[in-house]
């Protein structure tokens, strides 16, 4: 690649030579070079794929894949947006097939600049008149007149934005059954009017047209040539004739056309997809192809994390007040309505979204069977209490948390408005249990629940409450905490462990602890949850849907 090659800057930061510069380079390089047709983005990137230096982008091509011939029915711009699609696709400098330009002179300008938008690399320009015709079809088709040709040209090359853009000028003399010498006539005029090469087209069987006109042509500027008709020609004649390009110009429809038809047939005769699915392409490779991963690493990127919470069940006490209903199980795994206990409990939590569930088992912790949660065990169980619990499952836990005793039902509306709390550790208080007949921790808080609709003051815990009095209400034993409050409370249970007091302590004592250093807002609920202590609690929880 020579040096001198305009760079470019892609979005990767790469700095390579822009498309236009690799197509001219292609061009001008005594190498011969090869590029090959697409008609869609898909096929752009097949072609990259495979290795080619650029791309062809056919009018046949890009016309059959619309579903259209080839005679300029699909308009120009319904082109210019396929190509849109195949320069988005691939990297590779795109040559396109701009057959008569569409019309005059001033047809081109328009072309050429909008091609240049796109990031076309150059256009192919044919000596015939709007619409065209493909040159395989009829006789004798007519050619333009020279100077009105050349004009076009002139116009085509006046109007490029990009100094390396290139038009080829592709003459049909000799298809359109003219002689040797006017195919030379109209390629010097060509050259003449600024074209960076000449397209010499030839619809014989063998390659005889092509080397007769290098030969007489000596090299004059480069020479381009699409050898469909004479396809059994070995490429080093072209190389050794002098030609700089070859395109290989249709033959990546033709090939879908083929497998397409193939697969439609199978499976129309088959009913079924068995025949085919090993012939096919699987959907992986689509994916591949359109640069799935890349979509993924952008996700990762650009969307924000996904809100991940984890809930720590604590789960190791018997409830011996049970009695009988504990004798071989944690009540945790009693039945309330044909399922236990910790399994409604987990339901509410995954429906609130809180997917990762990790249960603290202690006593006959071989009844809690690891059913779609993480379990810890407490094996101390007997001799602490809830903060050493807690204190069990933390090593492995970061970020946001949900802690909740394992012997409680709620419903899902009192978490949702817990897990919008944007204090880093919140509990929930139900300010209507201060005269419940067995409250648990009635806690005090710098305001009472006011049940008022418009009041949003926070209210945060002070402290144990006295009596009932005093009481803002009563802890029921779900805590939020976020990334933030997670490590303070680790912090705070291992300040208790190395003074020896988080054994015996209860949830109640860790949040003393914590209102010493730091904020614990309270979220207010006024009823609508339970907890099973006694037989009287369970059969209530019985009637809780
Ligand atoms: C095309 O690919 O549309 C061409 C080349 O113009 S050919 O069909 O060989 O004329
Ligand atoms: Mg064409």
């Amino acid at each position: 690649m020579p040096n001198d090659l305009k760079r470019i800057a892609t979005p990767e930061g790469f700095a390579g030579p822009s498309r236009a510069a690799r197509l001219r380079s292609l061009l001008a390089s005594p190498h011969l070079a090869f590029i090959m047709e697409a008609h869609s983005g898909l096929s752009a990137k097949i072609v990259e794929e495979a290795g080619f230096e650029g791309v062809w982008a056919s009018g046949l091509s890009m016309s059959a894949m619309l579903g259209l011939r080839d005679n300029n029915e699909a308009s120009w711009t319904e082109v210019l947006d396929v190509l849109e699609f195949m320069a988005d696709a691939t990297t590779l400098p795109i040559l396109v097939d701009g057959d008569t330009g569409y019309g005059n002179f001033n047809n081109v300008r328009r072309l050429v600049r909008k091609l240049g938008e796109r990031g076309i690399a150059g256009v192919c320009l044919e000596d015939k008149l709007f619409p065209k015709m493909n040159s395989f079809l009829g006789e004798r088709q007519p050619l333009a007149d020279i100077a009105e040709f050349c004009g076009r040209i002139r116009a085509g090359k006046d109007s490029q934005a990009d100094p390396d853009f290139s038009i080829v000028a592709r003459t049909e003399a000799l298809i359109s059954g003219h002689s040797m010498d006017e195919a030379l006539r109209r390629a010097e005029a060509y050259h003449a009017a600024g074209a960076d090469a000449i397209l010499i087209h030839s619809k014989r069987a063998d390659a005889a047209e092509i080397t007769g006109f290098m030969a007489l042509w000596d090299n004059r500027c480069p020479v381009v040539i699409v050898p469909t008709m004479y396809y059994t020609t070995r490429s080093d004649v072209f190389r050794q004739s002098g030609v700089s390009m070859v395109i290989w110009a249709n033959h990546l429809v033709r090939a879908s056309i083929a497998a397409m038809r193939e697969t439609a047939a199978r499976i129309v005769k088959s009913e079924s997809l068995m025949d085919v699915e090993d012939r096919v392409a699987s959907v992986r490779e689509i994916f591949a192809l359109t640069g799935n991963d890349e979509l993924e690493d952008a996700s990762r990127r650009y969307l924000p994390a996904p809100r991940r919470i984890t809930g720590v069940v604590l789960a190791a006490s018997r409830g011996a007040a049970l009695g009988d209903a504990t004798m071989t199980m944690p009540k945790c795994m009693v039945d309330v309505r044909g399922k236990p206990l910790l399994h409604q409990l987990a339901g509410t939590l995954e429906k609130c979204g809180v997917t990762d569930v990790v249960v603290v088992r202690g006593y006959r912790k071989d009844a809690i069977a690891p059913a779609g949660f993480a379990v810890v065990d407490n094996d101390a169980y007997a001799e602490t209490g809830e903060a050493a619990s807690l204190a069990c499952a933390l090593p492995k836990l970061r970020g946001e948390l949900v802690v909740v005793y394992g012997d409680i039902l709620f419903r899902r509306y009192i978490l949702e408005g817990l897990l919008d709390s944007a204090e880093d550790i919140t509990i929930v208080v139900d300010a209507a249990r201060r005269m419940h007949g067995n409250p648990r921790d009635l806690l005090r808080a710098t305001i009472p629940d006011s049940g008022s609709y418009h009041s949003d003051e926070p209210a945060f815990l002070v402290g144990v409450a006295a009596d009932r009095a005093v009481a803002s209400g009563e802890w029921i034993g779900l805590m939020r905490l976020t990334a933030n409050g997670t490590e303070m409370v680790r912090a705070e249970c291992e300040a208790m462990r190395s003074e020896g007091v988080l054994d015996q302590a209860d949830l109640a004592a860790l949040l003393m602890r914590l209102t010493q250093r730091h904020k614990v807002a309270v979220h207010y609920i006024n009823g609508h949850w339970l907890d099973v202590d006694t037989p009287g609690d369970l059969a209530e929880a019985r009637n809780f849907s």
